[in-house]
């Protein structure tokens, strides 16, 4: 695996005679992108319907006859100034409208794993809220088969292995969750495990022991947000009370040392999401994340996109800005994506072949 910093590769320290010096040799840290590719990744932290890209919305709209509040694709834009989470989940939701048929679901998952396969995604562990479609009419069949129907060719066709979660909106019910999980146990849904989203605050993990510990009886994996808004508890709880095997964002647990120091000795997977939290102002520039300082904590961080349609960009352009804005090195890139593919749930034979495309990959 190349892991320099731009030092290694240049050899040997050069003469300083410039007309017996060897033109300089690139780093591989200079290599252009187009060269060796994106860094290969398991992007851990994607909510299918945070991909739904603007242009797409309006496809939809009109296949659909539905009537968007918006005149044009720049009006939609203008929408995606967000001051919080809630901001954002308004628009979210809205937007949902456009998704009716068991295709508007086939679709939007296609568009996502074809852009996440020039992103060097090779593993999606995809997250779909199964609730915001069903208080709109839409059949947990409906939203489940067409996301499942595209996951199910997506290795062959995109060079993309998938997972499927059913994420749970923490602003609904402990009861509502439970009826869901329930019917989507009895489908036979091929999900592989269960996720907590929407509002943090003010619904802490303590609100769905029950659900956690039917999901952990069904053998499924468990993940919950924490630490995005809500406060450094809310990760110790979802450790605590739900058994979770991951935290989506995390980023919080800075504001804890002791629990930062549970973490690391844990390997507790934290999968940030650098541009979402900007863009969500959980942190006012990339300049000022924590991700540097989680690093040098020794957390397992790995990077994601969230919501990428929504939050300006995918997961290379998360990786991207980390280096051209805030400096990070070649070295914390390979070291994140090492980390996503150990921390995703995926075989151990596709961890490994994952592991070593990244090896070999030239980054
Ligand atoms: C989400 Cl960024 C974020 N946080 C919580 N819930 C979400 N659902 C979709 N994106
Ligand atoms: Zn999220």
């Amino acid at each position: 695996m190349e892991t320099n910093d731009g030092v290694a590769a240049t050899g040997d320290a050069a003469p300083d005679n410039a007309e017996t010096s060897t033109p300089e040799i690139p780093a591989f840290a200079e290599v252009p992108e187009e060269v060796h590719g994106p860094l290969p990744v398991a992007e851990l932290h994607l909510h299918i319907e945070g991909t739904l890209e603007p242009e797409l919305i309006f496809a939809l709209a009109e296949r659909n006859g539905i009537q968007l509040p918006y005149a044009d694709l720049d009006e939609l834009r203008s929408r995606y100034e967000f001051t919080d989470l809630q901001s954002f989940l308004d628009l979210y939701y809205a937007n949902m409208a456009v998704l009716r048929t068991e295709q508007d679901f086939a679709d939007m998952t296609r568009a996502y794993l074809s852009r996440a396969a020039l992103a060097g995604v090779r593993h999606a562990e995809i997250m779909l809220d199964p609730q915001a479609h069903l208080s709109r009419g839409v059949a947990l069949e409906t939203c489940v088969n067409g996301v499942a129907s595209v996951l199910a060719v997506s290795e062959q066709e995109f060079g993309i292995s998938t997972l499927l979660i059913a994420a749970f909106l923490r602003d609904l019910s402990e009861d509502s969750a439970l009826e869901v999980l329930e019917q989507l146990l009895a489908m036979n849904a091929q999900i592989a495990g269960i996720g907590l989203d929407s509002a943090e605050v003010g619904h802490p993990p303590a609100k769905f022991q029950r659900l956690f510990s039917r999901a952990k009886d069904a053998g499924l994996h468990r993940i919950a947000h924490a630490g995005e808004e809500g406060p450094p508890s809310y990760i110790i709880d979802a450790l605590d009370l739900l058994a979770v095997e991951r935290i989506d964002h995390g980023i919080r647990c800075m504001e804890d040392p002791e629990l930062v120091e549970r973490l690391v000795h844990a390997l507790t997977p934290l999968t940030v999401c650098p541009l979402s939290n900007v863009r969500l102002r959980a942190v006012d520039t990339l300049a000022e994340h924590p991700l540097p300082a989680m690093l040098a904590a020794g957390l397992n961080v790995s990077v994601n996109s969230d919501d990428p349609a929504y939050f300006g960009g995918y997961v290379d352009d998360n990786f991207a800005q980390l280096k051209s804005v805030i400096g990070l090195s070649e070295f914390d890139c390979v070291r994140m994506a090492a980390n996503s593919i150990r921390s995703s749930f995926a075989s151990e034979e596709r961890k490994t072949e994952m592991l070593a495309e990244l090896a070999s990959s030239g980054h």
